[in-house]
């Protein structure tokens, strides 16, 4: 693995990046103020909500009174759709991004130029902070479409001066062919998918250790301990995470510095952050976990304010020892939306994630399937060998299965039914893993 120390203090905008937390807190104040004129001037549907509420933008003195504010939700996005929070002509409309969701229509976004440009300073930013630097070649593994991922992180790595490899989502053995054939130092990636061009590069004989690559930018969706530690020992790259969501910008809202490997640097000049109890909405005392509540203060097209981003996460303000001063998110694990209740006990995956993690012989990949054909719910979990783990003996898979299981029953409080599947069984995803699958009531 390459040595990142000298690019642990480098910066695509050190002014910004490095700015005392007072003149953070006034600039936000003077943009958040700005932005809300904005929306309440230009969006009916903000200025309805503002009525119902009986507050004026000239009510917002400090970054305290936000809270007088209406949230903004999914739904509002849904009701609207797909241009009623566009707050400039169509005409300045130059993109359009959405994000998929499981049911009804999805969730649209609109950019003009001026967005565009912000949203590729906030990624270029991002990357330099996971320590890629103009020289780097970066390889793009998610598509081109309407999902921000692609796009987003494109623009803001060209606008660095990267080469990038607009290689898009699929096709691994092309991706493997282009690491060895363009050279390429950084990959760009959902996690789960790094792990599964790392299996196929394995699988063919590559040796990653002798390759190009030495950063993944990885993002849009959880990465675990464990698999980060898992791709970094296999791929010999160093891992990091990035964080964004489309009803905000899409990726660069926070990423991961070189000192810090459990939380993400929130590009504060550009979003207001809150976090608030995803119940009441209320918010929380400093440092205790909470909804992250996002928004952006720099939209032009788009305006979003309070957006309830159901993920779950804790902030600090502290000092980071690679000098950055914008406040840190810990990384999103959970979301107030993903939450199991299996026979009334909450589970959260990322329990069953973290009970497999401690199992020696299993991997990374695993499904949780839920039902209730027997008039009860039930969980399912597939749990996925290692080649090492996996044996033809009846008897050792059996003793193995009621370990996991004992395993599972501990940590979740509630019993599942452990199901362990031959080494690659379980379908790798493309872009983003679902879990879960839910299939309760469905009969
Ligand atoms: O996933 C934007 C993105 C693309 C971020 C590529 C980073 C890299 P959406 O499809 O709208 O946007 O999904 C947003 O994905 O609310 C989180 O629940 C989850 N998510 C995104 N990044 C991370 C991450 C993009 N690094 C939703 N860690 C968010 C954990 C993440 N969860």
């Amino acid at each position: 693995m390459s040595d990142f120390s000298s690019s642990a203090s480098a910066f695509y905008q050190p002014e910004i990046e490095t700015l005392p937390r007072e003149a953070i807190r006034a600039l936000q104040l003077e943009r958040l103020k700005k932005q809300i004129a904005w929306a309440y001037a230009r969006v009916p549907w903000y200025r309805e909500a503002f009525l119902k509420r009986k507050v004026k933008p000239e009510d917002i003195r400090s970054l305290e009174d936000t809270r007088l504010l209406p949230f903004t939700d999914k739904s509002v996005l849904r009701d609207t759709y797909p241009f009623g929070l566009v707050a400039v002509p169509l005409e300045e409309i130059v993109r359009l991004h959405a994000s998929s969701g499981t049911t009804g229509k999805p969730i649209t976004v609109a950019y003009n130029q001026h967005d565009l440009q912000i949203w590729s300073e906030c990624v270029a930013r991002i990357a330099v902070m996971a320590g890629v630097t103009r020289a780097d070649r970066v390889q793009m593994a998610f598509g081109y479409n309407l999902f921000t991922g692609g796009f987003g992180l494109h623009y803001g790595c060209e606008r660095l001066g990267c080469l990038i490899v607009p290689a898009g989502a699929g096709n691994t053995e092309r991706h493997l062919m282009m690491i060895q054939d363009y050279q390429t130092t950084a990959l760009i990636s959902t996690p789960s998918y790094a792990m599964h061009l790392c299996e196929a590069g394995e699988a063919s004989g590559l040796d990653w250790k002798a390759s190009s690559l030495r950063i993944g930018l990885f993002g849009g969706e959880p990465c675990t301990p464990g698999l980060r530690h898992e791709l970094e020992q296999r791929m010999h790259i160093r891992c990091t995470d990035n964080y964004g969501l489309t009803e905000v910008m899409g990726p660069g809202v926070s990423g991961e510095c070189l000192c810090s490997r459990d939380e993400q640097h929130i590009n504060e000049d550009h979003f207001f952050w809150e976090i608030v109890h995803p119940e009441t909405g209320e918010p929380v005392s400093e440092n205790e976990e909470g909804e992250l509540v996002l928004t952006p203060l720099s939209k032009e097209a788009f305006p979003v304010l309070r957006y309830r981003t159901r993920d779950l996460t804790r902030v600090t303000t502290e000092p980071c020892a690679c000098g950055r001063t914008h406040a840190r998110m810990r990384k999103v694990r959970a979301r107030t939306d993903d939450m199991l209740i299996i026979r009334g006990v909450n589970v959260f995956p990322r329990q069953v994630e973290d009970a497999l993690a401690g199992i020696e012989g299993v991997t990374t990949h695993y499904r949780i399937a839920l039902d209730n054909e027997t008039g009860l719910d039930r969980m399912t979990v597939m749990v996925e060998l290692t080649p090492s783990a996996f044996s033809d003996s009846f008897e050792e898979m059996d003793h193995f299965r009621q370990h996991v299981a004992a395993r599972l029953k501990q940590a979740l409080q509630v019993s599942a039914v452990v199901r362990l599947v031959e080494p690659g069984s379980i379908a790798r995803a493309f872009g983003k893993t679902r879990h879960v699958e839910d299939q309760r009531n469905k009969a």
